[in-house]
């Protein structure tokens, strides 16, 4: 069962949306691993039709999982290959589909036009679907991500945030600031470059953490 986001879906769609390099296929293939330890079974799907290697890409971390991964070619739509995941999914008894999608920077209106199909047509094969729209943000870009966040979130009900690239930097509390301001969640933190390396969020570790990093700068 999902407990770290509470959502009894069959399958549980998740689609991983973000800005180029912030760490999403990274961040499909470390949630892939952690529910498979769980015992589920995982549907990987490349929406991103847009950069040529993004379906190498994850098809390589789908051999290394040894999970399936959903590819098209690239300059196909990636409304279909959502459509394919999300169907495939419900006839062949997956618990969840992953689905990872283009590098975009949303001031491109077609990229997040793109992104709204992909949110209709999901929930054309499943209702309800996508239950999860995990937004990555790149930790180290600070006060610009609070934008970037902004423009997604008119894409896509985002319902939770993934911040990466947590390791060796001190800017985690205006991180915490950003998501209070945005009102989303932070589910997961990218701690290192690791498959184990994306950790559930919790606010007093965090905190803790952060007071230890301030305390030792001194
Ligand atoms: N240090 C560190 N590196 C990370 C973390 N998460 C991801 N990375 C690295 O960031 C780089 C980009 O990661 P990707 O997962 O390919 O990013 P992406 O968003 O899928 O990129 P595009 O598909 O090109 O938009 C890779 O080299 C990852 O290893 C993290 O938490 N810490
Ligand atoms: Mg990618």
């Amino acid at each position: 069962m999902p407990m770290a986001v509470g959502i009894e879906a069959n399958p549980l769609v998740t689609v991983v949306i973000g800005v180029n390099g912030a760490g999403k296929t990274t961040t499909v293939a470390r949630l892939a691993s952690r529910s498979r330890k769980e015992g589920r079974r995982v549907l990987l799907a490349c929406a991103d039709t847009f950069r040529a290697a993004a379906a190498e890409q994850l098809q390589i971390w789908g051999e290394r999982l040894d999970m399936p991964v959903l590819t098209q070619l690239p300059g196909s739509d990636a409304g279909a290959v959502v459509f394919d995941a999300v169907k495939k999914g419900l006839g062949r008894g997956f618990q969840e589909v992953l689905i990872d999608t283009a590098g975009r920077l949303p001031n491109r209106k077609g990229l997040l036009d793109e992104l709204r199909k992909i949110h209709t047509v999901a929930g054309k094969a499943m209702e309800g679907a996508p239950h999860r729209v995990l937004l990555v943000l790149d930790g180290t870009v600070g006060q610009n991500a609070f934008s970037q966040a902004e423009q997604f979130m008119q894409a896509m009900p985002v319902t939770g945030l993934v911040i990466t690239k947590l390791d060796g930097t001190a800017r985690g509390g205006s991180v915490l600031a950003m998501a209070s301001r945005l009102g989303i969640p932070v589910e997961y933190i990218g701690v290192g470059e690791d498959l184990e390396d994306l950790v559930e969020f919790d606010l007093t570790d965090f905190l803790h953490a952060l007071l230890d990093m301030d305390a030792s700068c001194r």
